[in-house]
């Protein structure tokens, strides 16, 4: 399936709302206006952005604390969102959420999760309910290498694989899971071979090249559509400097640290639009600067948002 420029333009739009989205979280959680930590998907913005584009209405996706991504590229509104992260009441889910745990069911991202591996079983859960009530819908979930080591992974590979499920299982290998080196936790050089233990593809991309995680998760979409079972995506990435906002934990300080700047996806994706002739060296600059602006104005629609009222904190409670 080819994209058309527009949708490329539209991928590169999301690219830079999610990076500056991602800056203004460390800014807004830096001056402490909001307690707990932030997980920057600041170099990892590809693969979110190249996955969501192969999806449709209807469909479905989870990701993990480090969510922000996937929230923006399903299409979220970066106000409701850093609302959200502030704990404001006009925050996507009324400021119970928080960074880790940002939802809008209404587009179809089911949430974001801080317990590592725990979504994972969900989203079988909500692909065997796509599946269940007859639709092509698909379910993504988003996860770490640190998370593919978890037991709920696994069980959750078996069964897609028996009933097959229409779910697409992306892992975002991006080298660390807080300070522990993907090497000291996984002994296979490709995460995406564990698929094959379970009867179902693997596949291993660039997760830094927008172009070949849309095309590994067309090929995964379509073969879900049509009742043919999950697929495993491993995006081999790179995480940004640390792994929380306020946590070290990870490769170096100094120049290594910013270790990401060097395949960072962004420049990447633009030089490829100008070469294509999709794009000129001002317009691109015009979006980015329209990301920034996008983003300026939600934060300051988070800040100046009224904390929820007392009367507000047991509505929408289950315990
Ligand atoms: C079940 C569980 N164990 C441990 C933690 C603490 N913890 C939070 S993030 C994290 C690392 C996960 O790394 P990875 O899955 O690779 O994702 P990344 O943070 O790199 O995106 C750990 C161990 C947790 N939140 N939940």
């Amino acid at each position: 399936m080819t994209l058309t420029n527009q949708q490329q333009i539209t991928m590169l739009r999301k690219m830079w709302l999610i990076r500056y989205f991602e800056e203004a979280a460390i800014r807004l959680n830096g001056e402490g206006l909001y307690r707990g930590s932030t997980h920057p998907y600041i170099a990892q913005e590809a693969t979110a952005v190249g996955v969501v584009a192969a999806l449709k209405p209807g469909d479905k996706a989870l990701a993990t604390y480090r969510g922000h991504g996937a929230y923006l590229a399903m299409g979220g509104d970066p106000s409701r969102g850093l609302a959200e992260l502030l704990g404001k009441e006009t925050g996507v889910c009324k400021g119970k959420g928080g960074s880790m745990h940002l939802s809008d069911v209404s587009l179809g991202f089911m949430g974001s999760n801080a317990i590592v591996g725990a979504h994972i079983p969900i989203a079988g859960g909500v692909a065997l309910s796509q599946q269940l009530d007859g639709t092509d819908n698909v379910t993504v979930c988003f996860f770490g290498d640190g998370a593919s080591c978890e037991g709920v992974f696994y069980e959750t590979c078996n069964m897609a694989a028996l009933w097959n499920l229409p779910l697409i299982l992306v892992v975002e290998n991006n080298e660390f899971a807080i300070s522990t080196h993907v090497s000291k936790a996984v002994c296979v050089p490709d995460i995406s071979i564990r698929a094959q233990g379970f009867g179902f593809p693997g596949v291993t991309i660039d997760g830094r090249e927008v172009d070949a995680v849309y095309a590994a998760a067309t090929d995964a979409v379509q073969r879900a559509r049509q009742g043919g079972g999950p697929t495993l995506i491993e995006a081999k990435t790179v995480r940004w400097t640390r792994h929380s906002a306020v946590s070290a934990g990870g490769y170096g300080s100094g120049s290594d640290g910013e270790k990401w700047r060097q395949t960072d996806p962004i420049p990447r994706y633009q030089a490829a639009l100008v070469s294509r002739g999709i794009l000129t060296d001002v317009e691109v600059t015009a979006i980015e600067a329209e990301a920034r602006a996008a983003i300026d104005d939600a934060a300051r629609f988070a800040v100046n948002s009224p904390a929820p009222s007392l009367d507000a904190l047991t509505t929408d409670m289950f315990a």
